[in-house]
């Protein structure tokens, strides 16, 4: 070393989430500027807050973007076949129901091809967390309309503008019996945080949908733009918290998302009543 060499000693701060991260899956598959980084931080930050064992935990995805998720995360995680999350979370709970279950799927993977499993599970009240990553069309294939577009949307396969009516995914879950509904968006990372947060709490099926740009695909298509900015830009004029829109007209919710908790409630959970008699009696949620 010189002599006059002056000794600088840097304190690197490391990220308090990284302990959770694969990081020999990096680098990651996401575009720059897709939303499904944003979901897997949000979630990170819940169980971090929680304290939740992930060595206790299994995370499930299909295919998809959004389905890609729990690759990124030091879990057990299950990365299969499009659509049939559900039918392995079921298989899992029932044979150890004391794991943590979480489901990562995209608006396709959980209300399209997925949907006749997401209803049922709904209705048994399957003790699992579903996060539904909604970037409103089919991304992973290169962008067809899907059952969240909004009506008149240019996708790739609708390039005169979407004539199909879309889901409320989240009126469908409340309907079908699940115990825990929210909506969030990339937009508001603090709301999303905490509708996340609740749902890694519940006990019961839970559904979290987070609208959540593509710029890539959606972006191209829909609005004319690649950029993440104007991506999100559109996501945050689109919503409006459920305390401003209980007080609304139908004509004025009209083409926009409303975001908040929908239902929080107990009930017994799934625990495989056709074939175990005792657990019928088993088990308040
Ligand atoms: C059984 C089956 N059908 C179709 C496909 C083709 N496929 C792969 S990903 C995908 C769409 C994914 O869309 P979504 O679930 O909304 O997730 P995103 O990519 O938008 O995050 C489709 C149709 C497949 N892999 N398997
Ligand atoms: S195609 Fe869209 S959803 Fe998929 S990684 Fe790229 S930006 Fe994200």
């Amino acid at each position: 070393m010189a002599e006059n060499a002056e000794v600088i000693s840097i304190e690197i701060e490391v990220n308090p989430l990284r302990k959770y991260v694969r990081e020999e899956k990096m680098p990651h598959f996401f575009c720059p500027g897709c939303g499904c980084g944003q979901v897997l931080g949000s979630f990170l930050r819940g169980v971090d807050a929680l304290n939740i064992d992930i060595n206790g935990m299994a995370a499930i995805a299909g295919v998809g973007c959004s389905a890609r998720i729990p690759v990124y995360m030091k879990v057990d995680t299950l990365h299969g076949v499009h659509g049939r999350t559900l039918p392995w979370a079921t298989g899992i709970k029932l044979h150890s129901p004391d794991t943590k279950v979480v489901v990562f799927a995209g608006d396709g993977d959980a209300v399209s091809i997925g949907g006749n499993h997401f209803i049922h599970a709904a209705r048994r009240n399957l003790d699992v967390l579903m996060i539904v990553v909604n970037n409103f069309n089919f991304a992973m294939t290169g962008g067809q309309v899907a059952p969240m577009t909004p009506p008149g949307t240019v996708t790739m396969t609708t390039p005169y503008g979407s004539g199909e009516a879309p889901f409320d995914m989240c009126a469908l879950a409340l309907a079908a019996g699940a115990t825990y509904v929210a909506r969030a968006a990339t937009s508001d990372i603090a709301q999303m945080d905490q509708l996340v947060k609740k749902g890694l709490e519940h006990k019961g099926f839970g559904v979290v949908e987070i609208l959540s740009q593509c710029p890539t695909h959606f972006g191209r298509y829909a609005l004319g733009s690649g950029s993440p900015e104007v991506n999100l830009g559109w996501i945050r004029e689109l919503c409006l918290p459920k305390g401003k829109a209980d007080a609304m007209s139908p004509e004025e919710l009209e083409g926009k998302f409303v975001t908040g908790e929908f239902v929080r409630v107990s009930r017994p959970v799934f625990r495989g009543s056709t074939f175990i008699k005792e657990n019928l009696q088993k088990d308040g949620a």
